[in-house]
């Protein structure tokens, strides 16, 4: 018994100590703004969320390390493909089921893949998340983070891309009239594939400004899902189509806070 009264009274000398000493100014201002503690990139890929969302998007995710399957093959990025070389990815000793390496996803699309495998169509979503090229310079880093898209249905159409790609970049760069340019392209999961320049004029001293001028800037590519990359998730090509876009979100920030 006395053991006790003794503690309560030591933790009641504590207590009444504390607050004969430290006393917090409720009045006082926050160091910082809240919003100067979000970073740039977070910024942007709230923003791109917000956007798409508006538009009827769903958020997907998947993992960072990846099969071979999902990263590559399931894209129509055969064996072969350059992508796939040691220069270009980060590979993993541990293997998957197919005696393959694992990987860190190169891109997002293998996100995806997975929902095409998981969810029936009709699909709308947005995949947001880190990447990883085994690339280190002065405008590449090994660790990036991309927003890809995709939208699955019975008629969907180029008409429908444009329309979708063209609202965005009008959104986030908050100008109406932004002029946007389809350009056709290449690449394995899509056809055909097109990337999207937005309207800008580059100074001679280097400074860039968005919206008027002649010249062009590349900020995302897009193209109709590949009839193969459908049959090998078992979607019948000639029932469904869909199209699908990818952005880089280092650049989009780096154009829109400079
Ligand atoms: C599936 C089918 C098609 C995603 C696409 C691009 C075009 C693209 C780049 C933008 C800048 C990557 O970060 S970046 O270097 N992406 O140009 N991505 S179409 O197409 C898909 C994805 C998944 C199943």
């Amino acid at each position: 018994t006395l053991i006790k009264e003794k503690l309560l009274e030591i933790k009641k000398n504590e207590i009444n100590s504390k607050l004969l000493n430290e006393s917090i100014d409720i009045t006082f201002p926050p160091p910082t703004s809240l919003d100067s503690k979000v970073h740039p990139i977070s910024k942007t890929f709230d923003e791109v969320i917000r956007i798409f969302g508006s538009m009827g998007y769903s958020v997907a995710e998947g993992p960072d390390i990846e099969t071979d399957f999902y990263n590559f093959s399931a894209l129509n990025i055969p064996e072969d493909h350059p992508a796939r070389e040691m220069q270009d990815t980060f590979y993993i000793e541990d293997q998957d089921e197919e005696n393959k390496p694992f990987v860190l996803r190169t891109h997002t699309s293998p996100v995806q893949i997975r929902t095409m495998l998981s969810q029936k169509p009709p699909i709308k979503i947005i995949a947001p998340g880190r990447t990883y090229r085994c690339d280190s310079d002065a405008t590449h880093s090994p660790m990036f983070h991309q927003c890809e898209g995709l939208v699955l249905g019975k008629n969907i159409n180029m008409g429908h891309l444009k329309g979708c790609l063209i609202d965005f970049c009008r959104t986030f760069f908050n100008k109406e009239d932004l002029p946007v340019r389809f350009r056709p392209s290449y690449f394995p999961f899509t056809e055909p594939s097109a990337e999207v320049d937005i309207g800008c004029k580059k100074d001679i001293d280097g400074s860039l400004s968005i919206g008027s001028g002649e010249d062009w800037l590349e900020i995302l590519g897009s193209g109709m899902v590949h009839p193969r990359v459908l049959e090998g998730v078992g979607i019948d090509p000639s029932v469904y189509q869909g199209f699908a876009f990818g952005m880089g979100l280092e650049r989009l920030t780096m154009l829109k806070y400079g």
